[in-house]
């Protein structure tokens, strides 16, 4: 009876394990497409980003969102941001996937500061708690839009394309 307990309480600790590696395996995004450096980033990549505060509405209440600009994510995979933004780059979109295959796009040029004073953050804390679990990891959050379908919830991939 004892081994017994013994064994199930080891089987508990490994499914908590794998559990936990789970959860730090989806809490990774992948960057790529048209980018120079592609890769795959968590939370530890993110750490030397300016962190953003937006405080927004939502559904007629006031929230706030934490995280880092999305632009500043998508320069740390090589994007075309900041002073490389014009020209052939204006052709360019970012498509955000989430983990239910829900996809938002966005233009490149309207991320950037550049062009808008604007700034879409990829969030990781909502009113100062993380993330519910239907959002987590990331969520980008896009300020002064009327629907937020663009509000993409468990974002897993940014993907730089062309759509010439
Ligand atoms: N991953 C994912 N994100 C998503 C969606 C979705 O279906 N999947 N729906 C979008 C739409 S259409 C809207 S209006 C908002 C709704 O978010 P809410 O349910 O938190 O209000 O989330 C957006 N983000
Ligand atoms: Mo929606």
């Amino acid at each position: 009876m004892q081994r017994l307990g013994g064994l199930g309480l080891a089987i508990l600790t490994l499914v908590m394990v794998a559990g936990v590696a789970a959860q730090q395996k989806a809490a990774s995004l992948r960057v790529d497409g048209l980018v120079d450096k592609p890769g795959t980033f968590d939370a530890k990549s993110f750490a030397g980003l300016k962190r953003l505060t937006l405080k927004v509405d939502d559904h007629g209440q006031p929230a706030v969102y934490e995280g880092v600009a999305l632009t500043d994510v998508l320069a740390l995979a090589g994007a075309p941001v900041g002073d490389r933004m014009r020209g052939a780059q204006l052709s360019l979109v970012v498509v955000a996937k989430a983990a239910d295959d829900y996809v938002a796009t966005y233009a490149l040029a309207e991320l950037d500061s550049g062009f808008t004073d604007r700034v879409v953050i990829l969030a990781d804390r909502h009113d100062g708690k993380p993330l519910a679990e239907n959002a987590a990891p990331f969520q980008i959050i896009v300020p002064g839009e009327k629907k937020h379908g663009r509000w993409i919830r468990q974002v897993v991939s940014l993907t730089v394309k062309e759509t010439r």
